[in-house]
């Protein structure tokens, strides 16, 4: 069973006390490692000075710079060979970094993707199969023993070889699917190809999509191409990965799960609180973990925590979908926009097809925005989507403020890849 009622109904006073009450054992945890030992000592803070929740606002934010700079042991608060198991963040650029876990912490980990799982009624007669990267990345691994503690029987297929993930499909009646949203996309692609018809030639039932932004309109689109449930997935390595947030059957917000994160939602720019329900950068301290505690982690993701309570009963306050990073923010002639904000747009046009990216470039000093999508259909002659491409441009001013240059391609002529989707390619000339 992994309706977790007491604590994921717990009342919010109650609430309140099991985090506090972890928070302390958090900082204590956190003493013994090399990184905070020396913080708490420098601003002259001791774990016991922590009351309540609101203290926690006297300690610094940690960021990714922080962990990079005390690569690779630097925030370790056990023994090294109590840890069992490490883990890497996907960021492409600089040092990578690194997370240990106990076996506590995987247990833990592999309970709150499970707990998430069953949430949107996957059950132990699901076939699940996990087209999500195992290795370094926390995708695969963190829902596989979380498929399995649940009793599903997991098919380990990992990403790529798409005709593969399709026949494994058809053979073993996968019910349930981890994938990236960009990739459900492109199987459709491969469906097509194949001539099978992803209604009625697969069993799927449940579709459990994250790791990546993706727009509400993304979501219907990959609902109604395969007619499941996509449920919103989101995590990040630095916390475990994914079973941080998760949508329930309400689809309206992801939960936190409160009893083994603290969330806060800052000013980026200030560091200062936000209102609750006003949107802002979400910071994240782990109460529930040995191996490597993080305080005050700034995640970079900006979302809004939503005030109402759950019709599902849950009381774990939940999150607006992820409008973007603040750190991949454009500013176009400048005008800021998200790259969410185009995918808006253009998966409501349903002459698109399933791939779409974002070309920065600067011409005569300026900036230039060419969006560049498939369309649905194959043409010999591409003009005949003249029409077509006015009517996205102008729906893209409406949004973004500006008109771009809007680029209809053929199916398939966007390279795709191979992990999470490239959305945007900023060859600007730095100034
Ligand atoms: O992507 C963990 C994960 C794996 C989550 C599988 C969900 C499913 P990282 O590689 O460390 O970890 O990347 C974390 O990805 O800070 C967000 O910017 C982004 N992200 C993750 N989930 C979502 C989502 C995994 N549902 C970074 N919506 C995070 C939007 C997401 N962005």
């Amino acid at each position: 069973m992994f309706w977790e009622k007491d604590i994921e109904t717990m009342n919010i006073s109650e609430m309140k006390e099991l985090q506090l009450d972890r928070l302390r054992t958090t900082l204590i945890r956190a003493n013994s490692t090399p990184y905070y030992k020396q913080l708490f000592k420098d601003i002259g803070f001791n774990p016991s000075d922590v009351k309540n929740l609101e203290d926690i606002q006297k300690l610094p934010f940690t960021t990714k710079n922080d962990l990079r700079e005390h690569y690779p042991y630097g925030f370790l608060a056990v023994p090294r060979d109590e840890i069992v198991r490490m883990h890497s963040s996907s960021g492409t650029t600089g040092r990578a970094t690194v997370v240990f876990h106990t076996l506590n912490d995987i247990n833990n980990w592999a309970n709150l993707v499970a707990r998430s799982m069953y949430m949107t009624g996957a059950r132990k007669s699901d076939v699940f199969q996990n087209t999500m990267g195992y290795g370094l990345f926390t995708g695969g691994l963190g829902f596989h023993y979380g498929a399995e503690k649940i009793g599903m029987m997991v098919i380990p297929s990992g990403p790529g070889n798409s005709q593969r993930q399709i026949t494994l499909m058809r053979e073993f009646e996968t019910t349930a699917i981890h994938i990236l949203p960009s990739y459900a996309l492109h199987l459709l692609d491969v469906f097509e190809e194949m001539n099978l018809d992803p209604k009625k030639d697969v069993k799927l039932r449940l579709a459990f999509i994250g790791a990546e932004p993706h727009s509400e309109e993304m979501r219907k689109k990959i609902e109604e191409s395969y007619d499941i449930k996509a449920f919103n997935s989101y995590g990040l390595s630095e916390m475990c990965g994914p079973g941080v947030a998760f949508e329930c059957p309400e689809k309206n917000g992801l939960h936190v799960w409160e009893d083994s994160f603290i969330i806060e939602i800052i000013d980026p720019k200030t560091l200062k609180p936000m209102p609750d329900g006003e949107e802002g950068e979400i910071v994240f301290t782990t109460i529930n973990r040995e191996g490597m505690p993080l305080i005050r982690y700034r995640t970079r993701d900006l979302a809004s925590i939503y005030t109402d309570s759950c019709p599902c009963g849950r009381t774990h306050r939940r999150i607006s979908r992820i409008k973007g990073r603040d750190d991949d923010m454009l500013i176009i002639k400048g005008v800021n926009m998200f790259p969410i904000q185009v995918e808006t747009v253009l998966m409501k046009f349903p002459e698109i097809g399933r791939n779409y990216q974002i070309i920065l470039e600067t011409k005569e000093h300026m900036d230039d925005l060419t969006v560049e999508v498939e369309v649905l259909t194959p043409a010999d002659d591409m003009r005949i989507y003249e029409n077509l491409r006015k009517r996205i441009a102008e729906a893209l001013r409406d949004e973004i403020l500006f008109t771009p240059r809007v680029n209809l391609v053929q199916p398939g002529a966007i390279k795709r890849a191979e992990g999470k989707a490239v959305r945007v390619i900023d060859k600007r000339e730095k100034a």
